[in-house]
């Protein structure tokens, strides 16, 4: 261990089980499926699988076939009959601070249960459509579990998008109900989400019910066929009684999820109840060592797949405590994470290198103030950490005891793919190793593999089982996606190095996304909202290095004929974005100009307007349109 290079953290000896470890980790490189079977096998089925992975069609790899189970099953049911059922599931803490609930597996299956009666009444069932548009409440998570529960799908929106966003995927699932709430605190204030469903639901026809919880109480117009408050239906018979667990198969989808990719409009990834379930399981509990007495704090929302996999789903498959807050990390003040630690005890924090910036902006004194000595692990997720803000976090945070668990993995592969495990040697700013089972490559242009420390495309080479099945409604563009640069290899989308310790060190997207306070935006979204405004001609959006959210969004402009560039437009379209995307894609600069650089084929070339825009040489410009 001590011939490993650049700067190293030893484990703290409390994590003594590197052999076990290493010796899982050898087994399952000598047999991938044997492994993943084992993992399973710790997991309830209501039928057995027959095949542990199918590649006759790869790249639509299957995983289980034949295996009949329910995702909810493994969360909820299984744990009502043994020592679970009285341990807390979630705990929950309002943005006031003063709001606070508590549920156990018992009462978590309760309401759960009845939020399925509910929408099971309203005709929702196996492969129907439920987009979810809620605030981080507890509802959110009932609403998910409510629809796995009855093999409906449900496509949950962050609450943070606009109104565009949220009809674009609300048609393109084509969901028959809404869950929503009336609004959402954020810093003292409200979110309008209601107002923002009505509005996307004037172009989408599908939606026949929209179900409303009351979270900020203000006013809000209520259709009355099509929207109903959920405190009234929880009162109704419908509410009430058993529900059963649908049998799904385990490649029946639990759920879409939509990213950001290169172009055009967002895509919807797909992922299903068996693979997913024994992925997610399964890398949280060896990556962060999850026992009984935790307090797991995942600060994600349940909008982006860091909340579906390690909020609700992985936490809940573990029989684990997880804990959702509200709001933000800075309001009222800045020590507000450190005080929900403390007063609850967490002992994982799971964040993203964006937000541990932010707070560490804000200097030591407000954590000092804090016992924090309940935490024994900490993560990291979303985009590299920089060095500075891994020794923050493992300084001042962790009282240099916390091991920092730095995950690589993406919306697409459903669960951790590079990351350490607890008793590893850390380097900061490195994810570690691909996790048991998987292999990585790094290879250049022509899909050899690059010398150790340089630069190139991340690829992983073994199918696992939470990886994406398709694009919903669109398998042409998942094998070209993902599967058609080095065939028979999965490219990430990320550029990385691996050093002479087999450790993975990821660069950023070789794409155009663009990764904002750990959101993940794309240029092409951006893009079409800032043509939508009657301004403007042509447009592109590119990503640049800022100090706290990791990328900030920069974009070019070209009016249209006899329209004055001006400060106040600038600012018009700032905001033109935010209403129509989102509030958090708000550029943070605006460039007019007359013309974009394109190639001769009419792509725009974004990498010579990042070049531009940072003040660099432009480089090659020889396929520039002349
Ligand atoms: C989980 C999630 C995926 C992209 C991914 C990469 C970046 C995520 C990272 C990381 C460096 C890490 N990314 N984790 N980069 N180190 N630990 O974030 O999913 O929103 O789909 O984004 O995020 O660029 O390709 P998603």
């Amino acid at each position: 261990m001590s011939t490993l290079s650049g700067e190293v953290f030893y484990p703290d000896p409390a994590f003594a089980t590197h052999a076990d470890d290493e010796a899982l980790r050898a087994a399952a490189a000598a047999d991938p499926e044997g492994f993943w079977a084992a993992r399973a096998a710790e997991l309830g089925w209501y039928k057995p699988w027959d095949k542990v992975l199918d590649r006759s069609n790869a790249p639509f790899f299957k995983w289980f076939t034949g295996g009949s189970t329910n995702i909810v099953y493994n969360c909820i049911d299984r744990h009502l009959t043994g020592p679970y059922k009285n341990k807390l599931a979630l705990i929950w803490v309002g943005e006031n601070g003063v709001d606070q609930q508590t549920y156990s597996y018992f009462s978590l299956n309760r309401e759960v249960t009845r939020m399925a009666n509910i929408i099971k009444a309203m005709g929702v069932g196996k492969g129907d459509k439920v987009t979810i548009y809620l605030p981080r409440i507890p509802e959110v998570i009932f609403a998910m579990l409510a629809c796995a529960k009855l093999g409906a799908v449900h496509s949950v929106i962050f609450a943070g998008f606009s109104a565009d966003a949220l009809q674009d995927r609300i048609s393109d699932s084509e969901s028959k109900l809404v869950i929503t709430a009336d609004g959402s605190w954020v810093n003292g204030g409200i979110f309008k989400l209601k107002d923002i469903v009505d509005e996307a639901l004037r172009f989408s026809p599908s939606v026949e019910n929209v179900i409303v919880v009351k979270r900020t109480g203000h006013e809000v117009v209520m259709d009355p066929l099509r929207d109903h408050w959920y405190h009234d239906l929880t009162a109704l018979p419908i509410a009430k009684g058993n529900c059963p667990t649908e049998p799904m198969d385990a490649e029946d989808t639990l759920f879409i999820l939509y990213t950001s990719g290169s172009t055009g409009k967002p895509k919807a990834i797909l992922h299903t109840h068996g693979g997913y379930m024994v992925g997610t399981y399964t890398t949280l509990k060896y990556t962060f060592d999850i026992r009984d007495e935790d307090r797991w704090w995942c600060t994600a929302d349940p909008g982006w797949i860091t909340g579906h996999s390690y909020l609700v789903y992985g936490p809940l498959l573990n029989g684990a405590t997880s804990f959702m807050f509200e709001g933000g990390p800075t309001y009222p003040y800045p020590n507000r994470w450190w005080q929900l630690i403390e007063y609850h005890g967490i002992t994982t924090l799971y964040t993203a290198p964006t937000a541990i910036r932010l707070l560490m902006r804000f200097g030591d004194a407000w954590p000092n103030r804090h016992d924090l000595s309940s935490l024994r692990l900490l993560g990291s997720v979303g985009e590299p950490i920089n060095p500075e803000a891994w020794h923050w976090f493992h300084q001042v945070i962790g009282r240099g005891k916390c091991p920092i668990m730095d995950t690589w993995w993406q919306t697409e592969t459903g669960m951790f793919q590079i990351c350490p495990t607890p008793s590893m040697p850390l380097k900061p700013g490195s994810g570690g190793k691909p996790f048991f089972g998987q292999e990585a490559e790094i290879l250049d242009e022509q899909g050899n593999v690059v010398a150790d420390g340089e630069e190139g495309f991340l690829v992983l080479k073994n199918p696992w089982p939470a990886m994406l099945r398709t694009l919903y409604n669109d398998d042409a563009r998942y094998v070209q996606t993902y599967w058609s640069k080095y065939p028979g290899k999965y490219l990430a989308g990320d550029s990385a190095r691996r050093d002479a310790d087999g450790y993975f060190w990821v660069i950023g997207r070789t794409d155009d996304v663009i990764k904002v306070s750990g959101h993940r935006l794309g240029s092409a979204e951006v893009e079409s909202a800032l043509v939508s405004h009657p301004a403007v001609a042509e447009a592109a959006a590119i990503g640049l290095p800022h100090d706290i959210k990791g990328n900030s969004i920069h974009v070019f402009v070209v009016l249209k004929m006899g329209i004055e560039p001006t400060p106040l437009l600038a600012e018009e379209l700032r905001k033109h974005v935010s209403i129509h995307l989102s509030p958090i894609a708000k550029p943070d600069a605006i460039d007019f100009t007359e013309k974009l650089p394109k190639t001769r084929s009419g792509k725009i070339m974004r990498r010579v307007l990042k070049a531009r825009a940072q003040g660099l040489d432009e480089g090659d410009l020889t396929t520039l349109e002349s």
